[in-house]
């Protein structure tokens, strides 16, 4: 249907039926993938088009004749996710076409489709310095009783000459909330390290204080010295300080985590330990490529890792790929039900929100008996010729 000509009235009715179909569209499992760990869906479950009408469109014929998109929106992605009053919530990155980001919150019921974004945005607080930019929240409810979200806010880099206009600074932003509708802003984490992004609090107090995942970095976006995921602890968030950065996961040359890595959401807590998702990048001829992995720490100290299995767990896949970077899949959220069911929320080229399920007794086999990569070809094909010779001796081959 050819929209652009038109009349007002009729255009804006078809605009709002198109959306209302989108938002009602069911999501299916996609049957075409197995792989025992985990089950994808067809449909991403957020994209920009989700995104209510009112927030894009000045939708009055008198002020918006044309109905021209005013202030469109080119992606939502890398969302935070909880279990709030029965509900399963998402806060995306949410961003404009003039490049920055808010964050906004949909939900849904059965967080695997139906998602609704609430009326408006999170209405974001700002310290004494304007955040140009804010970004991936990761949402934790910490057992002192409030919902943390922490995230990425940049600012130019202060440092740097006048006509340099891309240096930034990228550091750990903080808000809480007890309802999820409003937030207080803390003072951003103070810390050693230049940059910091991908911090995130772990849910439990260690030793009575604040546990952080952090990821200690030189630069901005390429990895510099530093690199790998941090480990911090600090005495309060109101005002929170850390000091060294202990590195427990580190990158590895000639691995998924070979340029740098990062912590995902915070780790569930289960009998076995705390089972974490990470992203590892590497870089290739077509640029850094993105893929989620797992490991897993002690059940009494999380800063200690105790299973590593080898390889990516999620990898761009298909038309996973398109998009405004595309080979990046990138994940701050999961949920782990009642019921044991996982759901992982991950973006893909920093374009759209999809969900994976799994359930966690699943993600514990995987990351115990997953082996862990030997770091050289050789290990790697004896673990192969391993797996294939248990199958033909076991007679399963037939
Ligand atoms: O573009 C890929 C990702 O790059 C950054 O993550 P990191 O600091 O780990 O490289 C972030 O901008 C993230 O949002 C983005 O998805």
């Amino acid at each position: 249907m050819d929209l652009f000509n038109l009349p007002f009235e009729e255009k804006r009715a078809l605009l709002k039926a198109g959306h209302k179909k989108l938002l009602s569209c069911p999501n299916r499992l996609d049957d075409s993938f197995y792989n025992g760990i985990y089950q994808r869906f067809k449909n991403p479950v957020l994209t920009r088009n989700h995104v209510p009408l009112e927030w894009r469109y000045d939708l009055n014929p008198e002020t918006n004749p044309f109905l021209m998109e005013r202030l469109g929106i080119n992606c939502v992605f890398n969302a935070g996710a909880i279990e709030h009053e029965g509900k399963i919530l998402v806060v995306t990155r949410t961003e404009g076409n003039d490049r920055k980001s808010f964050f906004a919150i949909a939900e849904s019921d059965s967080g695997i489709d139906g998602f609704r974004f609430r009326d408006e945005p999170v209405d974001l607080p700002e310290t004494d310095v304007p955040d140009t930019n804010v970004y991936d929240m990761r949402l934790v409810k910490h057992e002192d009783g409030w919902v943390y979200g922490l995230f990425c806010t940049e600012r130019k880099d202060p440092a740097a000459p006048a006509h340099d206009t891309s240096s930034a600074v990228a550091m750990c932003g903080l808000v809480r909330t007890r309802d999820l509708k409003t937030w207080e802003r803390l003072p951003d984490l103070v810390s050693e390290s230049p940059q910091q992004r991908n911090v995130v609090l772990h849910p439990e107090f260690i030793d009575g204080k604040y546990a952080l995942y952090t990821r200690p970095q030189d630069g901005f976006i390429e990895t510099g010295s530093g690199g790998g995921i941090g480990w911090a602890l600090c005495d309060s968030m109101e005002n929170a300080v850390i000091g060294t950065e202990k590195v427990i996961e580190e990158r590895v040359y000639h691995t998924i985590k070979e340029s740098k890595n990062g912590q995902g959401p915070a780790p569930l807590k289960t009998a076995a330990g705390w089972l974490h998702l990470a992203h590892g990048v590497r870089n290739t001829a077509a640029g850094l490529r993105y893929v989620l992995y797992l490991f897993m720490t002690a059940p009494d100290d999380p800063s200690r890792v105790i299973h590593r299995p080898g390889g990516h767990f999620i990898a761009p896949l298909g038309v996973e790929r398109v998009g405004d970077v595309s080979n990046v899949v990138f994940s701050n959220g999961w949920i782990l039900r009642d019921n044991g069911e996982v759901l992982i929320y991950y973006a893909s080229s920093d374009t759209r929100l999809h969900v994976a399920a799994s359930t966690i007794d699943r993600l514990v086999d995987y990351c115990i008996n997953t082996p862990e990569d030997p770091l050289t070809t050789r290990g790697c094909l004896e673990q192969r010729q391993a797996l294939i010779r248990r199958n033909r001796a076991g007679g399963f081959c037939e």
